[in-house]
């Protein structure tokens, strides 16, 4: 399906706020992916559709986030926050018809991360992170720069604000954020005294 007719989707199916996110997270991804060397169409695309699903309701989500081949296990189970990643995977697949597995995959793990991480999937977790309307939080900018820097200098200051949020807001950890925090030596201390901590 044409751009068009994604927006005109979108529009109808996600609240204005979440629009107008989707449209930053495009425009962002598609900057990074030309700072960086990356496809700049897959990054739009993948941007413009990360959250196609975030307003389907929560039976329809866990619906779509099983056909991703997601599992509902007890992280994510009723957690829009989680589930709405694999189900936008299905959105894509089967409304827009999408079948680059590139796209997909940075659609798919754009919430978590993990490990390993495509390149085009960190730029899709980092312009989620600060495309501009995004609310301004503690720590932004500095992963703004970050991740014109590098994409895992971005991904490493990323993953600590988000670590941080997390447990400061006392939430369960998703074992693939953990996974992604692995990716990056610096972590490991306080991802295993977290494991060591939460017997995870
Ligand atoms: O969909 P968005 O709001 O644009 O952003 P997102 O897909 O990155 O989702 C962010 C939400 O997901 C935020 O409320 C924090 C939550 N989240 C991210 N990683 C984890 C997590 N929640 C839990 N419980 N565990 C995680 O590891
Ligand atoms: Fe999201
Ligand atoms: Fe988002």
């Amino acid at each position: 399906m044409h751009r068009e007719g994604m927006i005109a989707w979108l529009r109808t199916h996600l609240k204005a706020p979440r629009f107008l996110h989707t449209l930053g997270v495009e425009e962002t991804a598609r900057k990074l992916a030309l700072r960086h060397g990356l496809d700049a169409e897959s990054a739009a695309l993948a941007g413009l559709l990360h959250d196609a699903a975030r307003g389907l309701d929560i039976a329809e989500m866990e619906a779509c986030a099983l056909r991703a081949g997601a599992a509902i296990n007890d992280y994510n189970r009723g957690n829009k926050a989680l589930l709405h990643a694999p189900a936008s995977v299905t959105v894509a697949r089967e409304i827009f018809h999408v079948e680059d597995e590139a796209v997909l995959a940075a659609i798919r793990w754009h919430t978590t991360g993990r490990n390993p991480m495509t390149d085009l999937s960190k730029a899709i977790y980092l312009a989620d992170m600060f495309e501009p309307n995004r609310m301004d939080f503690e720590g932004l900018a500095e992963v703004r720069e970050a991740a014109n820097r590098s994409l895992d200098e971005g991904m490493r200051a990323a993953l600590a604000i988000t670590f941080d949020f997390l447990v400061a807001q006392g939430r369960p950890i998703h074992p693939d954020t953990l996974d992604a925090m692995g990716m990056y030596p610096q972590f490991d201390k306080v991802v295993r005294e977290w494991k060591e901590k939460t017997g995870g």
